[in-house]
């Protein structure tokens, strides 16, 4: 009965076993979350996926685990809500489209229905009376009723902008979709097209998204959106341009190194700036616009790449440095962005290595004003730039100061006379929401000549996408082409006017779909105050890391718009936030194009879903992912067959044990109940099954050893039964029925453990010689120094090894180990 060599098939048929409990549960209604004011909630998300029509194991992987630990959330006493949904605008319905000649809608609808059965058979807790599909009016209309509120804070507004343009997908595509100057989605290389688009102010919010301290987060991720970010203190400098006869008298630079404000032997412009062309001799103009050509060809990471050489162009004018009033030439060059900063760099070769390489390409003299080190002096050739510390020289008044100190100074100084202020900038740049494609969001404002742009009136919302468009990819939005929905009358004047023909950014729709799944079927609102407040914020939010900038950002900013506006009362959207691993196959990566997809359907059929679920769990730690193998499914199967027998046993057989002392399976029990819940709760599901695991041969051998009485044996069929049901719902409901049980497993609590029993009494010293183990002894936990030193000099083999060398030093780490340092 007990022998570990079990093998398949399942004492239980899955499909059947597996059908009848989600029926009931479906039935009973188990899954249906109500706010309740007498339990604590906890709303638990995973990412919702883009219905891109098979559910791989992948999903499985995001899936299963979350379900496990919203389960178990659930069984600790809260009132959880765990809800699934679609994302379901986007690019790749619109391709499949093209390529098959069906709707985008009938695509993603068809994708949806397939999906939900396929998740259906995960036997997740998901409410599906809360499903979210993106792009249904029902939603999208309260995407647009947002974007209005956004427009009438002035958090939305369209500008020429030189956007990133993938001539592939023919869109622009946002900052944060442009990964290495491609492409995110096709690799296409990115490059820039002078664009009227609308925006979103992030900017606005860059101070406040900084601020993380409160968010159980990936430190990674932290760090990543505060690079993204990217706040630099610095100052603003003003160089005098008034010589030349423009309206524009002075220049405005960032620099984070006001200190070297001497160094300064030129200052180079971004070749976008509005002020280039004013700054252009008639002589230099023909290089000039040749050059402003090439730099639209570069993306921004060639242009920032330390490896190409600095170019550039001198304009033929100069400036004058603000504290000396040195004539100072002025240049374009595309390693200065128009973009950050104020788009104007003040050259300091002697201190920076991207200006020494441009100074030495153009013959520009280097100046030294920082010194590295004492014997450094004016005359002293530099082949690299000193970034470091030091004392000014060559620095007039601020000669001899720390440059830390000279900074403050020379600040000072430039505020007094208004040449200078204090600023800081962000590499963050507003969010650029609009795309020229069919399956998304309408913008819902119109054109008017008379008014300029204005919103839709609420009442009129949704402004549905037109059925029959054209959607073909042109590099304009197809609703350009479909006259019956661009004209239209302006609401203010009554005159004729245009629709906004682009649609928006699909993360606009991921940007605040958790506060809809509060309350998804609201007609009135996207939400009811007291559901959003009550669920809201997301406590444990669980997804892939790939979305560490752009969705979490976005949504982080969304959050805080919602309750500046007063419709939500918190600022962040998940508190806390877990990244799972990838499950890869053959050692990589599953992809389509490799080949080595697994699909999950066929072991769900097979073996059911909950030793698929389990294994995925099993496979390794969640955070880290894991490569699937189809022999480890047997190993569950084993073990859930094992498990099987032992809770069948006939217990009455226990009977006349009732007296038989099991102190230590009632230790081994506590300390099991104690670790699962512990690993559980912080998402370590392969070691809480390998305790369970262990916990199954226990019992097995204390049964076989007579030495468990009936009270334990049942304590320890309930335990096992609670502490599994998470993670495999079906087999443990499946025994929790035949145990004799009438209600659910799934609304029982969770099993409690005794501490005294749980403590773990014994450990294993392990006893070394320089280092080396050369025994071990089992003792106490609470062993003290002296007592483990004279148990270790003691050993025998300790002694052996000791021979008559003497002992220079005794190590001990508690309840680990003592090592011997001898001579
Ligand atoms: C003079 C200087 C001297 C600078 C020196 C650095 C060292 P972070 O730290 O990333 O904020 N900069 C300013 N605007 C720029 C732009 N639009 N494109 C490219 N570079 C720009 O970098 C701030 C520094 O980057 C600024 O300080 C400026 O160069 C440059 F020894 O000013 B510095
Ligand atoms: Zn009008």
């Amino acid at each position: 009965m007990h022998d570990p060599r079990h093998q398949g098939p399942l004492r239980y048929d899955p499909s059947l076993v597996e059908k009848k409990w989600q029926t009931r549960w479906q039935q009973d209604g188990l899954y249906e979350t109500k706010v309740n004011s007498e339990t604590p909630k906890w709303y638990e998300l995973t990412m919702y996926p883009y219905p891109s029509g098979d559910l791989h194991i992948g999903h499985w992987y995001a899936m299963a685990p979350a379900d496990a630990h919203a389960r178990y959330k659930r069984m600790e006493g809260f009132n959880v809500l765990h809800p699934m949904g679609f994302d379901s605008f986007g690019l790749p319905a619109e391709n499949a489209a093209i390529k098959r000649q069906i709707h985008p809608h009938e695509w993603t609808m068809a994708n949806i229905e397939r999906m939900r059965v396929q998740l259906q058979s995960i036997g997740a807790i998901y409410d599906w009376d809360r499903q979210i599909v993106c792009s249904l009016p029902e939603y999208y209309k309260w995407n647009q009723w947002f974007f209005i509120k956004f427009f009438n804070e002035g958090l939305a507004y369209k500008a020429n902008a030189s956007a990133n343009w993938c001539s592939s997908c023919n869109t622009v595509l946002a900052n944060e979709q442009v990964l290495n100057g491609a492409c995110e989605r096709c690799d296409t290389v990115v490059y820039k097209r002078d664009l009227n688009q609308w925006f979103l102010r992030i900017t606005k919010y860059a101070e406040e998204l900084l601020i993380m301290d409160n968010l159980h987060w990936p430190e990674k991720i932290k760090l990543m959106q505060k690079n993204w970010i990217g706040r630099s203190e610095g100052v603003e400098v003003t160089f005098d341009i008034s010589d030349l006869g423009l309206d524009i008298t002075t220049l405005s630079t960032f620099t984070t190194r006001v200190d070297t404000l001497y160094g300064v032997t030129f200052v180079v412009l971004a070749p976008e700036h509005p002020l280039v062309e004013h700054l252009t001799t008639p002589e230099n103009k023909s290089l000039v616009d040749q050059y402003i050509d090439a730099t639209r060809k570069k993306t921004d990471i060639d242009r920032q790449s330390t490896e190409d050489k600095k170019t550039g162009v001198f304009l033929g004018t100069y400036c004058s440095n603000p504290l000396n009033g040195a004539s100072i030439p002025l240049f374009i060059g595309d390693y200065v962005l128009s973009s950050y900063g104020t788009g104007v760099v003040m050259g300091v070769p002697a201190h920076d290595q991207r200006d020494m390489e441009f100074a030495k390409t153009y013959s520009l003299p280097i100046k030294i004003v920082i010194a590295e080190n004492d014997s450094i002096d004016e005359t002293n050739e530099l082949n690299y730039a000193w970034t470091g510390s030091g004392k000014l020289i060559n620095s007039e008044q601020f000669t001899g100061m720390m440059n830390t100190e000279a900074a403050e100074s020379i600040t000072a100084a430039l505020e007094a006379t208004g040449q200078g202020s204090r600023s800081i900038s962000y590499r963050i740049r507003d969010w650029l929401v609009s795309r020229q494609r069919y399956w998304g969001t309408p913008i819902p404002i119109i054109h008017c000549d008379n008014c300029g742009a204005v919103p839709v009136p609420e009442n009129e919302l949704p402004v549905m996408l037109p059925e029959d468009a054209e959607f073909l990819p042109t590099g304009e939005s197809p609703l350009k082409q479909h006259a019956s929905f661009k004209n239209t009358i302006c609401p203010v004047c009554d005159n004729p006017a245009e629709r906004e023909t682009d649609t928006l950014d699909t993360f606009f729709d991921s940007s605040w779909y958790f506060l809809r799944y509060t309350d998804p079927s609201n007609s009135n609102a996207p939400f009811d105050l007291n559901q959003v407040n009550a669920w809201g914020p997301v406590d444990q939010y669980t997804g892939g890391a790939e979305h560490a900038v752009m969705h979490l950002l976005y949504a982080r900013f969304f959050t805080k718009v919602l309750r500046d506006l007063k419709l939500i009362q918190f600022g962040e959207p998940f508190i806390r936030l877990f990244n799972q691993g990838t499950i890869i196959a053959n050692q990589q990566k599953m992809s389509k194009s490799r080949g080595n997809v697994v699909s999950p359907d066929e072991y769900v059929e097979q073996y059911g879903a909950d030793v698929v679920r389990t294994y995925l769990m099993f496979l390794g730690p969640w955070d880290q992912g894991g490569e699937w193998n189809d022999g480890g499914l047997n190993g569950i199967i084993r073990w859930f067959n094992r498990l099987w027998d032992l809770v069948m046993l006939d217990h009455g057989n226990l009977q006349s044990k009732e007296f038989v002392d099991d102190i230590e399976f009632q230790r081994s029990l506590n300390k099991t109940i104690k670790k699962v819940r512990e690993d559980v709760a912080e998402f370590k599901f392969n070691t809480a099954l390998a305790s369970l695991m262990s916990l199954t041969n226990d019992m097995a051998h204390h049964w076989d050893k007579g030495t468990v009485n009936l009270t334990t044996w049942n304590d320890s069929v309930t335990a096992i039964l609670l502490l599994l049901a998470p993670i495999a719902p079906h087999i443990s409901e499946e025994l929790w029925e035949k145990t004799g049980h009438v209600t659910s497993i799934h609304t029982e609590g969770l099993p409690n453990w005794d501490s005294a029993l749980a403590y773990d009494e014994t450990i294993t010293l392990v006893l070394q010689i320089n280092g080396k183990v050369r025994d071990r002894v089992m003792t106490t936990v609470d062993i003290t120094q002296s007592e483990a030193e004279e148990l270790a000099l003691a050993s025998y083999r300790v002694q052996q090894h000791l021979e008559n060398r003497t002992i220079k030093n005794i190590i001990f780490v508690p309840g680990r180990l003592v090592n011997i340092v001898i001579s």
